[in-house]
C-alpha cells in the first residue's frame, strides 16, 4: 500500500494535566525534520528509525525550554505510518505549550480529535474495527473490557468476515451477470453453493451478535437487581458489598422506596448493584410506585438476586419465586440470608433442592458474601469464553445484525425460487453492511463520526 504522508499534526499524547513526563506526538511530512530545528543534540535527520535522543528544544531566542528525550519512528515502521517523533518532556503545562508553539511556528498543525488513528486507518494499519477498539482500548477501566478490546485490536472477526464478503462478492457478481442476460434463462450461480456459503457466514455472524448483551454488559456494567420481599436484608446486603451505608436498613418492612444503584468491581467485572423496594402488596401510594419501579428494574435486569429471609420463608414459597425467575430467562441466585437464624438441617435440605440456585449468607456481619459474589462472576464468566470475540460497539452490532436479516432473505429468495433481481437486492445488501463494518466501504461521514470520539493526540 502507498503511504500517504500527509501535512505534519501535533498533539500531547499523555493526559493532560500535571505528571512526572508528558508526551507530544509529531505525525506527518518532515516530522522528523521540522523537530530537528528545535532541537539541540544530535542531527535527528541522520539517525535511524526506533531509536531515541537525548537534547534540549530551544527557542528561536536560544534560550532552553526544556530537556527532552525524542523517539523517531520512520515511514513506515509507525502508528500512522508516517515520519512520526515523540517528545518526552516534563511534563509541566508551560513546556508542553512552550513547545507546542514552536512545533506550530514551524508549519505544524494542531491534531484533531482522533487523527492519528484517522491516519493510521487511512495508511492501513489496521481496518475500521480495530481503529474502533484503539478508542475501546484507551477508555477500558476494567480488566474485562481492556481484554474485549484486546482481542478486537488484535485482528478479531474482521479478517474471517473480509475472508467471507469476498466470496459473497463473488456469488453476487455471477448473479448480476445472470440478469445482464436478461430474458435468457441462464444460471452462473450455483444456488448450493450460494446457500452453504451464507450459511456459513451467519454461522460467524451468530455468536458475534449474540456476544453483544455480555460485550455491553462488560462496557456498561452487570445489572444487578437485589430484590426479595420487604426486610428481607437487600439492603443490608448491598451496604455490605459495597462496603459502605448507601441505603438506609431498618426492621421497619418497607424501607427503601426508590431504586438506589452503585457500581462495584468484582474480580475485574463491573457489576451494576441495584438495591429496590421490597416485594409485597404496598400499603401506600409511594410505596406502590416504589414497588413498580422494582418491577421496571426486574426486566431490565442481566442477573436476579432474589433475597429472602431464611428464617421465615417456607418451601412452597420458594418454589413459587423460582417458577416465576424461571420465566424471566435471566441468570438468577436465591439468596437465604439471615443464615445466623438458619438451622444446618433446614440449609442442607434446601442445597439439596436447589443446589448451585441457592446461596446462604449472612449479609449484617458479610458472612459468606465471597461465596454469592463468586456465583454472580461465574454467570458472567460462563457468558464470556475467555479469548473468544465479544462484540462491544453498537455500530459493529447493528451492522452484524442487519447483515443477518439480509442474508435471511437471500435464504428466503432461494427457497421462494425468487428471480436474480431480488437475491440481487439482498445480497448486495448483505454486502454493504459487512463492507461498512470492516471499512471496506466507509463514508467520510462515516470516518469523521467515528474519529471524532476519540481524544485529541489519540
Ligand atoms: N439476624 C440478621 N438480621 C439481618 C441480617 N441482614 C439484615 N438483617 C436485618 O434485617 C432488617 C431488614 O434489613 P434491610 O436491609 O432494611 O431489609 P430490606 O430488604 O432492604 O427491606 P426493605 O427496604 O423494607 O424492602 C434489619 O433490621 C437488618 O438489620 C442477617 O444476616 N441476620
Ligand atoms: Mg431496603
Amino acid at each position: 500500500m502507498n503511504i500517504l504522508q500527509q501535512e505534519p499534526i501535533a498533539a500531547l499524547a499523555t493526559a493532560p494535566g500535571i505528571g512526572a513526563i508528558a508526551v507530544l506526538r509529531v505525525s506527518g511530512e518532515r516530522a522528523i525534520e521540522i523537530t530537528n530545528r528545535l532541537f539541540r543534540g544530535k542531527d535527528l535527520t541522520q539517525q535511524a528509525s526506533h531509536t531515541a535522543h537525548f537534547g534540549t528544544i530551544r527557542d528561536q531566542a536560544n534560550t532552553v525550554i526544556d530537556e527532552v528525550l525524542v523517539t523517531i519512528f520512520r515511514s513506515p515502521a509507525s502508528f500512522t505510518k508516517e515520519d512520526v517523533v515523540e517528545i518526552s518532556c516534563h511534563g509541566s503545562e508551560y513546556v508542553i505549550r512552550q513547545i507546542l508553539r514552536l512545533l506550530l511556528k514551524e508549519g505544524v498543525r494542531m491534531a484533531q480529535p482522533g487523527e492519528f488513528t484517522q491516519r493510521a486507518f487511512l495508511n492501513g494499519q489496521f481496518d475500521l474495527v480495530q481503529a474502533e477498539a484503539v478508542a475501546d482500548l484507551i477508555a477500558a477501566d476494567s480488566e474485562a473490557t481492556h481484554r474485549a478490546a484486546l482481542t478486537q485490536l488484535r485482528g478479531g472477526f474482521s479478517r474471517q468476515l473480509k475472508a467471507l464478503r469476498q466470496q459473497l462478492i463473488e456469488f453476487a457478481a455471477l448473479i448480476e451477470l445472470e440478469l445482464d442476460f436478461g430474458e435468457e434463462d441462464v444460471e452462473f450461480a450455483q444456488r448450493d453453493d450460494l446457500r452453504q456459503l451464507v450459511w456459513s457466514i451467519q454461522r460467524v455472524l451468530r455468536p458475534l451478535i449474540e456476544s453483544f448483551s455480555v460485550g455491553n454488559a462488560i462496557k456498561n456494567g452487570v445489572a444487578t437487581v437485589l430484590a426479595g420481599k420487604p426486610n428481607a436484608g437487600k439492603s443490608t446486603l448491598l451496604n455490605a458489598l459495597l462496603n459502605e451505608e448507601k441505603a438506609i436498613v431498618s426492621d421497619i418492612p418497607g424501607t427503601t422506596r426508590d431504586v438506589i444503584e452503585d457500581e462495584l468491581f468484582i474480580d475485574g467485572i463491573r457489576f451494576r448493584l441495584i438495591d429496590t423496594a421490597g416485594l409485597r402488596e404496598a400499603t401506600d401510594a409511594i410505596e406502590a410506585i416504589g414497588v413498580e419501579r422494582t418491577r421496571q428494574q426486574l426486566d431490565k435486569a442481566a442477573i436476579i438476586v432474589y433475597l429472602f429471609d431464611a428464617a421465615e420463608t417456607p418451601l412452597t414459597e420458594l418454589e413459587e419465586v423460582r417458577a416465576e425467575l424461571q420465566q424471566r430467562n435471566v441468570p438468577y441466585l436465591l439468596v437465604a440470608n439471615k443464615m445466623d437464624k438458619l438451622s444446618e438441617e433446614q440449609l442442607a435440605e434446601w442445597q439439596l433442592r436447589f443446589g448451585n440456585e441457592l446461596v446462604a449468607i449472612q449479609a449484617n456481619t458479610g458472612n459468606n458474601l465471597d461465596q454469592m459474589t463468586r456465583r454472580l462472576t461465574d454467570f458472567v464468566r460462563s457468558n464470556a469464553v475467555p479469548g473468544s470475540t465479544v462484540v462491544t460497539n453498537l455500530r459493529h452490532y447493528e451492522h452484524l445484525t442487519q447483515t443477518d436479516a439480509a442474508l435471511a432473505r437471500v435464504l428466503d429468495g432461494l427457497d421462494a425460487g425468487s428471480t436474480q433481481d431480488w437475491l440481487a437486492i439482498d445480497l448486495r445488501d448483505a454486502l454493504r453492511h459487512l463492507g461498512e463494518l470492516t471499512g471496506e466501504i466507509t463514508t467520510d461521514d462515516l470516518l469523521a463520526t467515528i474519529f471524532s470520539k476519540f481524544c485529541i493526540g489519540k
